[in-house]
């Protein structure tokens, strides 16, 4: 391979990691309970690729509690879940 043609390929390679490409997937969810002073949230969750789990309805902690104000009862959203600390929270809303 010319050197020109390596190079092009490890600048895309960049470019892929840069632009989240390999970020977590965003899962549907709809919100069926805001609990603001336990900062918890019920969802009632699609499949969770990225935690293994398949769809049901179960409690999250949330990030931090300004992302409880996106989340109203009844809302349809697309949120990343993650294990911090051993505990299923939410980490990202769309
Ligand atoms: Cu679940």
């Amino acid at each position: 391979m010319r050197p020109v043609f390596t190079l092009a390929a490890t600048a895309m390679v960049a470019v892929a990691f840069a632009s989240g490409a390999f970020a977590a997937e965003f899962t549907k969810g709809t919100v069926k309970k805001v609990d603001a002073k336990a900062k918890k949230v019920t969802l009632i969750h699609e499949e969770l690729k990225s935690l293994e789990m398949p769809a049901m309805t179960m409690v999250f902690r949330v990030k931090d509690a300004a992302m409880l104000e996106k989340l109203k009862e009844g809302a349809s959203i697309e949120f990343v879940a993650e294990r911090v600390e051993g505990k299923l929270t939410v980490t990202e809303i769309q």
